[in-house]
């Protein structure tokens, strides 16, 4: 077995539900054990051209692979995530690179570890750093070497274990609505959210689904902007998603809908998501 180093980035959509797919996909290969995943980070993008903040994270792992197997399986999951996002989200957003190798050093046209760039990069040595201080690239150790650059605009979120996925039931692209305000907190805190929208088609980058229960991952919370009425209809669909809580924002409160979550084992909240959000209570 060797310990490996890898780093993640997402600047696209659902940035966190994509650094969590990456982590799920990489934890599930019998060839790999995670034995470590730093916070979420909220990196400001380096590169000539002008494009949305990334979400970094690096992973420490052990494995039976050789580096090309490593390789071979970081393109896969990227490219599933791809074809995942031709469903779901649009463009493929997910960057997995190997940094390190045990103390291998490779230089071909296929592979370069350790990673070219990563001396010069703060959204990759701060995670690092979180994860392993002690460790040496080259002759450097990465404490060391993350003191020496510039970090600015590398900011730390969240971890993933906190991280939440969250259903938006009733979502909208209106800037007004509280469920927009909501999802852009979600987003900006470093949550995954899932829009359910009969009438947009995509939501601050993020495709909507027509029916949650099209979702395939367990869901932490559901959000209703849902008249009580509307409710009603779609029960049993919200039923079957089983979230571990809905929460009820200002408005939408349903006796009957608050019985039948109930009744299937899920908790519920009357509460303001955004107040939530804003206040840390989330
Ligand atoms: N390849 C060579 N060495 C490696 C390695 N150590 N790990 C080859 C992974 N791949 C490696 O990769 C192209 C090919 O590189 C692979 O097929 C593999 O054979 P790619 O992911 O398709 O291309 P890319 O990542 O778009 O290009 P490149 O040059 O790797 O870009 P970088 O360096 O990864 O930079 N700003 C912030 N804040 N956060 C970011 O994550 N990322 C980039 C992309 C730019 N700016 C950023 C961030
Ligand atoms: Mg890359």
């Amino acid at each position: 077995m060797v310990e490996a180093y890898i780093g993640i980035g997402s600047n696209m959509g659902d940035r966190a539900g994509f650094l969590k797919y990456a982590i799920n996909g990489l934890s599930n290969s019998e060839e790999v054990s995670v034995t470590a995943v730093s916070f979420i980070y909220k990196t400001d993008p380096v590169g000539p051209v002008s494009q949305k903040k990334y979400f970094n994270a690096v992973l420490r792992m052990e494995t039976s692979l050789d580096p090309y197997g490593l390789l071979s399986l970081l393109l896969r999951i990227e490219k599933d995530c791809g074809r995942l996002r031709n469903e779901r989200w649009g463009p493929r957003t997910l960057d997995l690179d190997i940094l390190l190798f045990g103390d291998l050093e490779i230089e071909d046209a296929s592979l370069k570890v350790p990673h070219p760039s990563m001396l010069e990069r703060a959204f990759v040595l701060a995670p690092l750093n979180e994860i392993r201080p002690d460790i040496r690239i080259g002759n450097r150790l990465a404490r060391e070497q993350l003191e020496r650059i510039d970090s600015t605009g590398v900011e730390r979120l969240i971890a993933f274990d906190q991280s939440k996925t969250v259903g938006i039931i009733g979502a909208s692209s209106k800037p007004d609505r509280y469920s927009n305000r909501a999802q852009i907190k979600l987003m900006d805190l470093g949550h995954s959210v899932v829009p359910v929208s009969q009438r947009d088609g995509v939501i601050l980058g993020v495709p909507c689904l027509r029916k949650i229960a099209d979702y395939w991952e367990p869901l932490d919370t559901l959000t209703l902007y849902l008249s009580p009425h509307r409710q009603l209809q779609v029960i049993p669909e919200l039923v079957v998603a089983k979230p571990k809580r809905v929460i009820f924002n200002p408005g939408t409160e349903s006796m009957e809908s608050k019985r039948q979550f109930e009744a299937a084992g899920i908790l519920t909240e009357e509460a303001c998501t955004l107040v939530m959000l804003e206040t840390g209570q989330f």
